[in-house]
Formats: C-alpha cells, structure tokens, sequence
C-alpha cells in the first residue's frame, strides 16, 4: 500500500473573493467585509473550505489595494478591524479557514516607510527600498519597463537618484536584502497569525530578490528592457522563504500558496517541495499564458490548442508528484473570465455545458482547486466600449502606451481588451436578476456585466441543474476520494485537438475523466476495461457509454466493481 501525506490544505478547496465587487453591504456601492459575511451560508453551501480574500488593507487603490498604505489596518472603505475579526471568527464557526493577501514585494508610495526612505538620503530608512544613481546622462539605471507600462524606475528630484518599482510608480519595490525589512515584514505577518488567520497567498513572491541590475532584453513591445530575467527566482529567494518559515510560518497551522511570475515545474519543486521549508503551493502563469495571454497580453492574436493546455497540465502533474503540491485555477482576478476563453459562452446551452466541463477537467486532477467569485456560477466576460469605462491601471496604461507609442488603433485595443483585460473579473458578483444584480443598493463602483438578469446566485441556488450546483457535486466527489485527491495522473488520448482524457490511480483504485472540449459531437471510445464503470459525476444525464461524446461532455467514471473504502 502506498502511503498518503495528508494535509487539510491539501483536501480544502478555495474560494477567492474579491472584496470591492462581492457583496456592498451599506449601499456605497463598494463591497466591503460585512457584505462576505451576509454571504457566508452562500459560500459554505457551495462545499469550500478556505476564502482568500484579496488585500483588505489601508491602500490609496492605484492598484485596488495591491499598493499598501497600512498593514496593520483595514480599508475604510470595507470595514472596520472589529468587522474583521467578527468575519474571520464566523468563517471559523462554520469549519473554514481564511486566507489573506500579502503583498510585499512592494509598498504603496504613500506607506510611512516609503515616505522617510524618500525623504532623507542618508536616513535610517533609506534602505528599505531600492534607489541608484541616474546613469551619467541623468537617465534612469537601466532600462527595465514596469509591468504595468512606463519606465521600472521613477526620479526623486529632492535626493537625486531612481526608485525601483516593478509594477506602477506608486507601488515602489522593497529593499529584502536589508534585514530590517525581513524583520518588518515577519512581524507584520506575526500580527495576522495572532489576531487567528489562516495562511496568505503571496503576491509575487518569487520576484522579492533580486539578482542584478543590468540591463534586460528587450521586450517584444520594443520599448523597454524585461527584467524578469533579474528579478524573477533571484539568488536569495529560497533563503528569504526559510527565514520567514523559520520564523513565522512553522510556528502556525497555516497553509502558503505564493504567486510565482516565471516559475517551472522544477523550480515550483524547490518554493513547494514538501521537505523544503518553504511554501505549500504555488500558482504557476503557463496555463494562463497557453494563449499568450500573460507574455503577449496585448498582442492582437490570442490562439489556443487543446493539445498545449494538456502539455502545460501534465508537466505540472506528473513532474510535482510526490514532491510538491499543485494549485488549479482557471481564473483569478489578473484574468478574464474562463468560460469566455476556454469554454463557449455564445449561447446558454453552450455556457453552461462547457463551464461545467472545464470544472470537471481541471479540479479532478492533483491539487488545490482555487475558484474565483461568480466562476461557480459561469460568470462570462463583458464587452468594453471605450477606454473611459475602465478601471484597472493595467488595462488602462497599456492602452495609452501602445495606441500612442505603439500606433495601435483603438478598436484593435479595445478587441484585445474585450479578450483579456483583467477588468472583465472585476465586475460585480450576481447575487439576483434584481437591481444592480443584489450587488448593492446604491451606485456600483463599476459596471455590471448586463447579463445578471439570467445568470445569477438566486436562479443557479434554485435549480439543481446549475453550473453552482454542479460545482458543489463536483467538489463533494473530489473530496469523498482518495484517488482523486491523491492520485497519480496520466494523460490519454495525447494528441487529440478535441478530448481531455486522463486518469487517477492510487493503489489499484482508478478514475478516468474524460472532457469533450469542442461544440460538436466527437466519435471516440471508451478504453477497455471501463465500460462497466460508475459514474461519479457528468453534465449530461446518463453519459460515458457510447462511441459519441456531446457537445463539451464531461464525465468522471469509477472502474467498475470498485469503491473508494
Ligand atoms: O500580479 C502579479 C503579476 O504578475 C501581474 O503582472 C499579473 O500577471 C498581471 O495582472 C497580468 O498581466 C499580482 C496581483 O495579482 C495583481 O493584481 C497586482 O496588480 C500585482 O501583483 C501587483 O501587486
Ligand atoms: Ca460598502
């Protein structure tokens, strides 16, 4: 008998809310922390374990708090310290567990550390972040790009040199290698994990070391240097991540999941690897970018082969087993929503049957599924019609970088962001076909994707047949089996453009999945052995037996005569 290492992190799934668009408790038209609590039975109906909120904390929201004012408070505008810990003690009355946001790779410009590093040269805080000399031309030191448009790097006049910022200029990077900082931030993290909190997702975690500071290539937009190659699993990476275990997270029953621009399954071995002292999981980015969409965002072109999502997926299965552990997502808030993407929302017969598919494809497979708000209910992207509408910085700065520097015209940018932009996840969660789809009584800070009035909580709670429902079934039968949560992985049918088969073993038990990833019908076989099996969950009745899938079916079968005791 081959013996499993348990972990509840393991078993759990998430939920990701994100908090300004979830639920808007006093008709500000922004959501806030007693709004996730008025929907907590909502969420634990759903069969999840864990929420992971994104950051809840003091932020001037140039970055809808991913630059931080305050770490020790909350955001006026979703709450008060008290709403919190009322929040996280009813998440831990109903058996779940709360994760939150760490995001210290950097800083909002206005924290109080950034404002005496700025202010002073030679003051005490000056090296808690990252500032260099102007190149002898005055220019900046090199020539990296932020992520989010403009120059890396931002000149203080007062004190004469650069700022590094990976992200937009109000998001300035911190200094690790000062230990100060490393003291800051694990007493920061000590302060969460004795008010009761259950773990972080942290923010780009691999990019907090850095390894040099020359110039990058460039970047396929051509007008700054990348500096992924510098900054992303840099030298002192694994050796921040033990000190910070060492001294935080091995004192609590927490769960970590880091956010690895750049990571491989083999460096995803070393931040995850089970004898590691490191993280738990790690997100990858090389599903979300099987259609260029994180390297080539805002490229025109945005194809995809089913054959490529099968490569990148059982890379990660195969080379994390026994090793380290997977997450699955199909979506978070940096994208748009799955099932315009990689199911097909043109009509509702087709939105539904294929959310529910590529659920059953992906969360049947090793790992920590990670579901984020309204994916449970098949929430599809938006359409944009002009820039103005907008919110997100990304989107937002790419559009004026490459219409005004780039030549690009509007509504070649506006198609791409119609594809991409991560605005789309970003829109208000339907709670009911009513106004502002429940999401609040007053004027939402964003707009609602019209199409509430048919997909929403209320009408998916109220019928069995919903994609809500089936993510219920679905993360039940994954929970109610060893073989699924444990299981070995192997990929059948590799060079099919059409089907996603693959199976789970674990001590002589077996699973086979099998996803019709098209529209149409697809002639194919069941493989020996299996036509005897038990159904454990599909989106169509009676499903599995003959020689035709249906159009996006999806369907987990047990080897006949076999139970999971
Ligand atoms: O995202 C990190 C990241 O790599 C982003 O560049 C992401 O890939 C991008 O949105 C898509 O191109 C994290 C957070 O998830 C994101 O919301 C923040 O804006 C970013 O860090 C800065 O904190
Ligand atoms: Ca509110």
């Amino acid at each position: 008998m081959e013996k499993i290492q348990r972990a509840w992190w393991k078993e759990a799934a998430v939920y990701q809310i994100y908090p300004r668009s979830f639920c808007d408790s006093n008709g500000d038209g922004i959501g806030d922390l007693n709004g996730i609590l008025q929907k907590l039975d909502y969420i634990q109906g759903l069969g999840v374990d864990v929420l992971w909120l994104n950051p809840i904390y003091d932020s001037p929201n140039v970055d809808n708090g991913y630059d931080i004012r305050d770490y020790r408070a909350i955001l006026a505008e979703f709450g008060t310290m008290e709403d919190f810990d009322r929040l996280l003690e009813a998440v831990h009355r109903r058996g779940m567990r709360l994760v939150m946001d760490l995001v210290v790779n950097h800083t909002s410009d206005q924290h109080p550390w950034f404002l005496a590093s700025r202010s002073d040269r030679n003051g005490p805080m000056r090296d808690y972040y990252i500032w260099k000399d102007p190149k002898p031309d005055g220019g900046p030191p090199n020539n990296w790009g932020g992520c989010f448009g403009g120059p890396a790097w931002t000149y203080d006049k007062d004190t004469g040199q650069y700022y590094l910022h990976l992200f937009t200029p109000e998001q300035p990077d911190l200094n690790w290698e000062n230990p100060a900082v490393r003291d800051a931030v694990f007493d920061m993290m000590d302060f969460w994990f004795q008010r009761g909190i259950d773990g972080f997702r942290m923010d780009v975690i691999s990019m907090i070391s850095k390894g040099g500071y020359a110039d990058g290539p460039l970047r396929a937009d051509g007008l700054y240097g990348d500096y992924t190659g510098q900054c992303a699993n840099g030298p002192r990476v694994h050796e921040y991540l033990r000190e910070m275990n060492r001294r935080v997270l091995s004192r609590y029953d927490c769960m970590t999941v880091g956010e690895n621009a750049a990571v491989t399954p083999e460096l995803a071995c070393q931040y995850a690897g089970f004898d590691r002292g490191e993280l738990n999981m790690v997100f990858h980015f090389e599903l979300m970018d099987v259609d260029g969409g994180e390297t080539r965002r805002w490229e025109l072109e945005h194809p995809w082969k089913l054959t490529d999502i099968k490569g990148v997926m059982t890379r990660w299965q195969t080379l994390l087993d026994g090793r380290a552990w997977n997450t699955l997502f199909w979506g978070n808030h940096d994208q748009p929503r799955p099932v315009s993407r990689f199911g097909d929302d043109s009509t509702e017969e087709s939105r539904v049957r294929s959310a529910k598919m590529l659920a059953v494809c992906l969360y049947l497979m090793q790992g920590t599924p990670y579901i984020y708000q309204g994916e449970e209910l098949g929430m599809t992207n938006t359409h944009f019609t002009s820039i103005d509408s907008i919110n997100d910085v990304q989107t937002r700065n790419a559009y004026r970088e490459r219409t005004e520097r780039l030549g690009v015209s509007h509504e070649d940018m506006m198609g791409v962001i119609n594809y991409n932009s991560r605005e789309h996840a970003r829109t208000p969660m339907h709670w009911t076909a009513g106004r502002n789809a429940g999401f609040t009584d007053g004027e939402p800070w964003i707009a609602l994707n019209p199409n509430y009035p048919y997909i929403n909580a209320q009408s998916q709670v109220d019928d069995p047949d919903s994609v809500y429902h089936f993510y219920r079934r679905l993360l039940a039968v994954r929970k109610g089996s060893d073989t699924l949560l444990y299981g070995h992985y192997r990929l059948l049918l590799p060079d099919s453009e059409e089907i996603y088969a693959y199976t789970r073993t674990l001590n002589g038990k077996e699973i086979l999945v099998v996803c019709n990833f098209t529209g149409k019908e697809v002639r194919w076989n069941l493989p020996d052995g299996w036509t005897h099996g038990e159904i454990l969950i599909s989106n169509y009745d009676g499903a599995g037996a003959g020689n035709v899938l249906r159009p996006f079916e999806a369907f987990a079968l047990r080897r006949g005569g076999q139970s999971e005791t």
